[in-house]
């Protein structure tokens, strides 16, 4: 394995407009974990950094819709997702946040030494604004057609569907996406950054540089940004949230999110350095320093393009050694959404899911987007669950703890001359460090986490095919050796699952009661790893992991379902009104209260009650399709609308005399007209 190196790995700064969701583990934090565990498990010197992304048109636009400061809001969401972050055991070295002081001095200095050393362009231009806001348009204050894929709802300086970045007046048809006004052009003073200037170096640091090592769909996007033609980009803004631009003439403007934001790696790491008695610099300006940015797609522009040409122009920092950047994950089907509630939030899954962060992290490893969006769904993560991590891990441990401690109450037994098998078994563990590394090196940590399930897989076939539990009436010598082999496999796993199942790791390691200083190459160099006549943990041990059953993944469905509904109806709009009636139309109809005295689902419908109404003249039977909004036994004894002189009609064999009035609830279920009293069945109603 390689000699210790040191290693700067980033990961994309969540912006604090909201909790973090599913998509944000499997497309940055969780493979950017895997690679930070894996480097320090094999002795290398690492600093793993992130923060909160705490500026930009986002904070401010979810302040007013919370009706609460953007100080508030990035209190309030910086304390979520940092708990989120360590709850899910994503190992950073610091979590800062680009509203500290350290990032405003970081950030301000380097854009004053790039100003002092003429790298931006000061020009006045006209831009987009908005004057019954009275306010400048740009970035997320603004939505419009992008000029490049026809996505309708792209942002002033981003388009989420190509990834393409442009200035807010290449918007074709922009709007206000505060007043919904269709904008006006102002002139006003900005910086900007010439990324046309830095178009020969980008193609021959990347595209000749880099176009081996670095992912298809990263180099695609890159490529293509550049032969679009790349051109000067502002730096600065008329906001007032931010920080402010530090040079004369520059009141009332702040720098531009996507400029501070990556300089919040370096204040974030100087934070750090400074905290542990390290130095900064020699993560940032030693070549000898390995760079990595984990982030989503649609970052790459910002990470590959504008964030290099700012090292590069600033001249005192390293570049990017590779920013294997992954694509979206959807949730059944659907694009992940803050704003629509479509998602898996991460602290509502541990409230449902308690103490089983693994199995969500080993799901979107398994099933992470590396080279195309993918889609989680609650049955691929139920199997994931019951028959790779209960059915392969958890079984092989099980059966090593259980059978060590009923044979030799816990002990490693000594083990006989080993077979060809034992010898074949123990020679393949020691290949898995290095094809498990091969995979995380080259960032493919899908395949790496499906390396790491055949070990587990090896011991189980071990197991199984020698049958220790048959042997040990006849050949207990024999049953010593097996059980041996299987502890230095179950050790193997407990060393190499650490960087995909932090959690299971250290359960693993309290069973077996492992040495701590265990390393990644000592799987492979180690002749013994754990030794005959040492004691793991007696008694029973614990499951390392629980099956989930399909009732609670019904919950899990249902909940979406709701959202959906919601959704719906949301966005439902109003319908115009019907044609016009004479008042003796509306006479004819027969509207009375009743009663709801019985109810029962209609067999093999999902949406039909047969239900027994008292509606004062008589009881009577209608049928009414309201049964994916009550539930039969929910419904008894509610007061209704009826309309009692329609026609009688048969409905799934049973005849319905009337029909119950309903009308459509936010949360997209159906609602009664329940009288506001209590009201005498037959009331009628004029
Ligand atoms: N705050 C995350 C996003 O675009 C953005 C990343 C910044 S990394 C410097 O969703
Ligand atoms: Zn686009």
């Amino acid at each position: 394995m390689s000699s210790s190196k040191r290693y700067t790995i980033t990961a994309a700064l969540p912006y604090t407009n909201g909790p973090i969701h599913i998509g944000h583990l499997a497309g940055v934090y969780v493979p950017a974990d895997i690679y930070a565990r894996f480097l320090r498990l094999t002795g290398n010197d690492v600093a793993y950094i992130c923060g909160s992304d705490e500026h930009g048109a986002a904070i401010p636009m979810r302040a007013k819709k919370e009706g609460i400061s953007p100080q508030d809001i990035i209190d309030k969401y910086h304390a979520v997702i940092k708990n989120s972050f360590e709850d899910f055991g994503i190992s950073f070295d610091n979590y800062s946040r680009t509203s500290a002081k350290i990032h405003h001095e970081t950030a301000s200095e380097f854009f004053t030494k790039m100003y002092d050393d003429g790298e931006f362009i000061e020009e006045v231009s006209e831009q987009l604004y908005d004057a019954e806001a009275n306010q400048y348009l740009a970035d997320r204050f603004v939505v419009g057609t992008c000029p490049k894929c026809g996505n309708e709802e792209s942002y002033g300086d981003q388009c989420e569907k190509c990834g393409t970045s442009h200035n807010a007046t290449d918007l074709i048809n922009p709007k206000s996406a505060i007043t919904g006004n269709i904008p006006t052009l102002k002139e006003t003073k900005h910086w900007f950054l010439p990324l046309d200037k830095h178009e020969d170096f980008l193609r021959k640091w990347i595209l000749e540089g880099h176009k081996n090592d670095w992912k298809p769909n990263v180099l695609g996007q890159v490529k293509s940004w550049i032969d679009d033609g790349l051109r000067p980009r502002a730096v600065t803004r008329d906001l007032d949230w931010g920080i402010p631009v530090p040079v004369e003439g520059a009141d009332g403007k702040v720098l531009y999110v996507w400029f501070d934001a990556p300089i919040g790696y370096i204040s974030s790491t100087k934070e750090w350095a400074a905290r542990e008695g390290k130095n900064w610099e020699d993560y940032w300006k030693d070549e000898n320093t390995k760079m990595v940015h984990f982030i989503g797609k649609d970052n790459i522009v910002f990470h590959c393009i504008i964030f290099p040409a700012m090292l590069k122009a600033h001249g005192d920092y390293i570049l990017p050694e590779n920013v294997p950047a992954n694509e979206f994950l959807n949730l059944e089907g659907n694009k992940l959404s803050t704003s629509k509630n479509w998602a898996v939030w991460l602290h509502e899954y541990l409230e449902e899911f308690p103490n089983q962060q693994d199995v969500l992290r080993y799901t979107l490893t398994a099933n992470a987007p590396e080279s195309k969006d993918n889609d989680f769904t609650w049955k691929d993560f139920q199997a994931k669950n019951n028959n790779e991590l209960v059915g392969n891990f958890g079984n092989f441990i099980n059966r090593i703890a259980v059978l060590t401690n009923k044979y030799y109450k816990g002990t490693v037994p000594n083990p006989g001359d080993f077979s060809e098998l034992d010898e074949d078994v123990l020679e393949q563990v020691q290949q898995f460090p290095d094809n498990i590394a091969k995979s995380i090196q080259r960032y493919r940590f899908r395949e790496a986490s499906q390396e790491l399930m055949n070990l587990a897989r090896l011991g189980n076939k071990y197991l199984a095919d020698e049958e220790p539990w048959i042997l040990i009436k006849t050949d207990e010598a024999r049953v010593q050796t097996i059980m041996y082999v299987g502890l230095q496999i179950a050790t193997a796993l407990s060393v190499l699952s650490e960087p995909f199942l932090p959690f299971t790791s250290n359960k693993l390691k309290a069973i077996l009661k492992t040495d701590e200083n265990l390393q990644w190459n000592d799987i492979t160099e180690k002749e013994v790893l754990l030794p005959a006549g040492h004691q793991i943990q007696e008694g029973k041990a614990p499951l390392l992991f629980t099956p989930i059953e399909d009732k609670t993944i019904a919950i899990q469905l249902e909940k979406l379902e709701a959202t959906k509904k919601a959704n719906e109806a949301a966005n439902k709009t109003v319908e115009p009104q019907k044609d016009t009636i004479e008042f003796d139309d509306f006479t004819k109809m027969d509207i009375r209260i009743g009663t709801i005295l019985e109810a029962e689902k209609i067999a093999k419908t999902k949406k039909l009650l047969k239900l027994k109404i008292d509606v004062g003249m008589d009881v009577r039977t209608i049928v009414s399709g309201i049964a994916e909004s009550f539930k039969p036994e929910d419904v008894i004894g509610k007061q209704v609308t009826v309309l009692c002189n329609l026609a009688p009609r048969k409905i799934r064999g049973v005849e319905s005399q009337g029909m119950i009035l309903m009308t459509d609830a936010v949360d997209g279920s159906l609602a009664f007209m329940e009288p506001q009293k209590e009201t005498q069945n037959g009331g009628q109603v004029s």
